[in-house]
């Protein structure tokens, strides 16, 4: 079952207890005061996979705890870290906090980690608190409890090209000509029921589609399936627009779905797009396309047509589809409003990266010099990789293996060791 909306509580555990406790040993009358530390609590960490490819699983669970730190003992013992949970999330899976509606953050690459509740931190033992006024402290912390959060998981699809149109325009079976995917292709209407990815591989070079449900008139009023699944489209770089060239009248068709994109809005009608005439096999659809190509010419459209059965077109399609993601690679110039620049933060949202190519690039790279913080952004631009930081909110923490980085909205720099330590947040 696909799903694309959870709302969760997760809630980090809580900081094991400091230990009151003295020393007891043979021939020592009065031991001083060796009461342990408590072991923090575990964090809850939400990862993205491409093994997930919804959130119905996550969405069966209502609440997901990370365990306690264990309680401090004597002999200065510390108690045990709790352990971390980890919840697994389809990539493009965006984390909403339910109370203020604030995006907290946006999981766009495979194996990107987010800390979404932190573990209470624990608490000191009597062994702390000695002093040379007091020698025998009674007084020890408690742990910390964890941090609670609702949160609300929307998943946007995250793909190159989209692929839309009314329902029967011949998505699915374009979807399954050109890409891996393996849709159910049917003649009847609403025959996908939940948005598909595929990777196309064309000319030496590969690109992510997405598939979607067919949109109908008034699909913004929630006839058909909605407008819902074009959440899954809003992160496309190109947009292809399927009009069925055996239908009787293409043109309206086509103004159907831009009038829709409209309604549903979030700019999806600024987004470049392709015209693709579809079924072109079928008697009459040429005459049709050279109708329709003279209108999108007065309108200043670009697009193509094609037979998904018989093949014609569909490779021109690709080769026009290649260059159109050429041209929009081009790196978005982001602006970033309002960079943190105070260098103490009380707290920062924590994101971890499971990578081979970062912990490749960092181990190559070395990092022990100041200008090698250039270097390495430098390797990230080229790379394309710097892409997935640039969701993150500046001033966050990123940690890559054993390394600890601050992104400031435009490249890593290592944390240095002065600054502030991690707080336990907001309750
Ligand atoms: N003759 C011909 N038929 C096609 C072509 N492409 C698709 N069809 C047929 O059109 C019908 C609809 O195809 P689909 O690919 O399922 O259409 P869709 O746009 O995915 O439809 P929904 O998922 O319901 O929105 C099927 O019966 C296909 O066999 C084509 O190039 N030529
Ligand atoms: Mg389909």
């Amino acid at each position: 079952m696909f799903v694309d909306r959870a709302t969760i509580k997760v809630q980090g555990g809580k900081g094991g207890d400091g230990a009151i406790h003295f020393r007891r040993e043979k021939f020592v009358s009065h031991g001083g005061p060796d009461g342990g530390k408590g072991g923090d609590g575990g964090n809850v960490f939400l990862r993205a996979s491409e093994q997930k490819k919804t959130l119905y699983d996550v969405s069966l669970r209502p609440f997901y705890q990370a365990s306690s730190g264990e309680n401090g003992a004597g002999k200065n013992k510390s108690g045990a870290r709790g352990e971390d949970v980890v919840i697994e999330v389809p990539v493009g899976t965006q984390v909403f906090d339910l109370k203020t509606g604030e995006l907290l953050a946006d999981l766009v690459y495979a194996g990107m980690e987010v800390l979404v509740a932190r573990g209470g931190k624990g608490g000191r033992g009597n062994a702390s608190f000695a002093s040379s006024l007091n020698r025998a402290p009674r007084v020890a912390e408690r742990g910390e409890e964890g941090e609670t959060r609702e949160i609300l998981l929307e998943l946007k699809l995250i793909a190159d090209v989209g692929l839309t149109g009314l329902p029967n325009a011949g998505k699915s079976t374009l979807h399954s000509v050109v890409s891996d995917a393996k849709p159910r292709i049917a003649s009847f209407p609403f025959s996908t029921l939940s948005p598909t990815l595929g990777v196309v591989a064309h000319r030496e070079e590969k690109f992510v589609m997405v598939d979607i449900p067919g949109i109908i008139e008034g699909a913004s009023q929630g006839a058909g399936l909605g407008l819902d699944f074009l959440r899954h489209v809003e992160r496309v770089k190109l947009l292809l627009c399927l009009v069925d060239l055996s239908g009787d009248s293409p043109w309206d068709d086509f103004s159907v779905l831009r009038r829709e994109f409209a309604q549903y809005g979030h700019a999806l009608t600024e987004k470049p797009f392709l015209v693709v005439g579809t079924k072109l096999d079928v008697t009459g659809a040429k005459e049709k396309w050279e109708h329709f190509r003279a209108v999108m010419a007065q309108n200043h459209l670009e697009g193509m047509a094609i037979s998904a059965v018989t093949g014609e077109g569909v490779s021109e399609l690709l080769d026009m589809v290649l260059v159109k993601l050429r041209e929009l690679k081009e790196e978005p110039k982001i602006e970033i409003s309002a960079v943190a620049t105070a260098r103490k933060v009380r707290e920062r949202t924590l994101y971890r990266f499971n990578s081979q190519y970062l912990l490749r690039l960092i181990e190559e790279i070395g990092l022990e010099q100041t200008r090698d913080e250039t270097l390495l952004n430098l390797r990230l631009r080229e790379s394309g990789f710097l892409q997935y930081f640039r969701v993150i909110k500046p001033e966050s923490e990123v940690e890559i293996g054993e390394r600890v980085f601050i992104w400031d909205g435009k490249g890593l720099r290592l944390k240095k060791d002065d600054e502030s330590e991690r707080v336990n947040g907001e309750k």
